[in-house]
């Protein structure tokens, strides 16, 4: 039996929720905002509806350009709990529908992956029906839209829930992966950033129909092992990772005080780069990939404040863990101005690295 897998994506969700909450936002451009502590000048824009967008508003600009491009536009605060509680409900509808509780997995407050192989016994089609059904639920129970992917597995599912927005569906049955991937540039493929596409770009790749017919030996020789191979199988539309419940109990972290309690940011980042040196050791110890990233800080009053993000991916790459890390703790950085006591990192989600024999066994059939 095919597995199918379908990735459910919310749209404009925080923006969707406040259309909804206040009807008179409806036919207005809406930016819902990340203010800092240091007022409203210097937010970045969490997200907009689809009005907004039209005039070139985007996720993560500063909310005061959002502004200059669109003066009339309604700018509202995040309100971050309220949308986590809407959130749950969603998550509920969409575990419902799912082969069983453990063929579901959250990834991030408006996203999630269910397998319903068994429950469409892999037929497209029926799948197709189960996916109209996600939608009718989600309108009736919440006044919120979706969009949906169904694919053989997830990297299909989830790029094509993000081919049609707002309020789309695409079907990618496993005859048509191919024909669905490789006009894509390269930059789409989930999991591809800024850095990898450029590379890409200097080696003549484009399209992801290039990268898949591209010698895998010069992909590992670029990119390394791991990412050169998952690189080679992505955009040849192949995945094998099993939708599964995030368990977050198989971690490695390191913790570390500060020579003195400090609010010197490159004393902190400094150390932060020895406990990221730490736990790259292990990882490399036991061959393993990590998926999640979590940061901490301790204040001197000892409040404690984590930030966590889940990449797109596993990696076991020292470069995406240390940018990620400094990235996240400069933010929790700027969310307090206490001196620092003591701070950490960790990764998770950890899984085996494949081997040299399974590498082989893969590409040279
Ligand atoms: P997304 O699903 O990326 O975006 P979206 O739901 O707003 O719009 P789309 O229709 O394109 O899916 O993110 C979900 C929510 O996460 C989004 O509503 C707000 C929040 N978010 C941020 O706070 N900052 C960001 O940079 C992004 C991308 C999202
Ligand atoms: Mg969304
Ligand atoms: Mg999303």
């Amino acid at each position: 039996m095919d597995r199918v897998i379908i990735h459910v994506d919310m749209d404009y969700f925080y923006a969707a929720i406040e259309e909804r909450e206040d009807p008179s936002l409806k036919d207005k451009a809406v930016v819902v905002c990340m203010y800092s502590n240091r007022g409203e000048e210097s937010g970045a824009v969490s997200t907009s509806n689809y009005i907004a967008r039209k005039a070139g508003i985007r996720s993560a600009m500063p909310c005061k350009q959002a502004k200059a491009l669109k003066p009339d536009a309604v700018f509202l605060p995040v309100r971050r709990e309220f949308y986590e509680e809407v959130s749950a409900r969603v998550m509920d509808i969409l575990r419902s529908h799912a082969d069983s509780e453990d063929s579901f997995e959250k990834i991030s407050i408006d996203e999630a992956f269910l397998e319903i192989s068994e429950n469409c016994g892999g037929d497209f089609e029926k799948a197709e029906k189960i996916g109209l059904q996600i939608k009718h639920d989600v309108i009736e129970h919440e006044k919120l839209t979706c969009s949906v992917g169904i694919g053989p597995n997830k990297l299909i599912a989830k790029m094509a829930s993000s081919f049609r927005k707002p309020d789309g569906m695409t079907i990618v049955k496993p005859e048509d992966v191919r024909n669905f991937l490789n006009p894509m540039p390269v930059k789409k493929l989930w999991g591809i950033g800024k850095v990898t596409e450029e590379k890409l770009q200097q080696m003549g790749i484009e399209t992801l129909g290039q990268l898949a017919v591209y010698d895998t030996q010069e992909l590992i020789a670029q990119f390394g092992k791991n990412r050169g191979i998952w690189l080679k199988k992505a955009s040849s539309g192949i995945d094998e990772s099993p939708v599964t419940e995030r368990s977050s109990a198989d971690q490695i972290g390191r913790m570390a005080s500060l020579k003195e309690d400090t609010r010197d940011d490159e004393m902190i980042l400094a150390l932060l780069k020895e406990l990221v040196d730490d736990v790259m050791k292990k990882v490399d110890l036991r061959r393993i990939s990590f998926r999640s990233v979590t940061v901490t800080v301790i204040f001197s009053n000892f409040r404690m404040v984590t930030k966590s993000r889940t990449l797109n991916h596993p990696v076991s790459d020292r470069s995406i863990l240390q940018e990620t890390a400094r990235e996240m703790m400069l933010q929790l950085l700027h969310e307090s101005s206490m001196n620092c006591r003591r701070i950490g990192v960790r990764v998770g989600n950890l899984q085996q690295n494949i081997g040299q024999k399974s590498l082989f066994e893969y590409f040279e059939r």
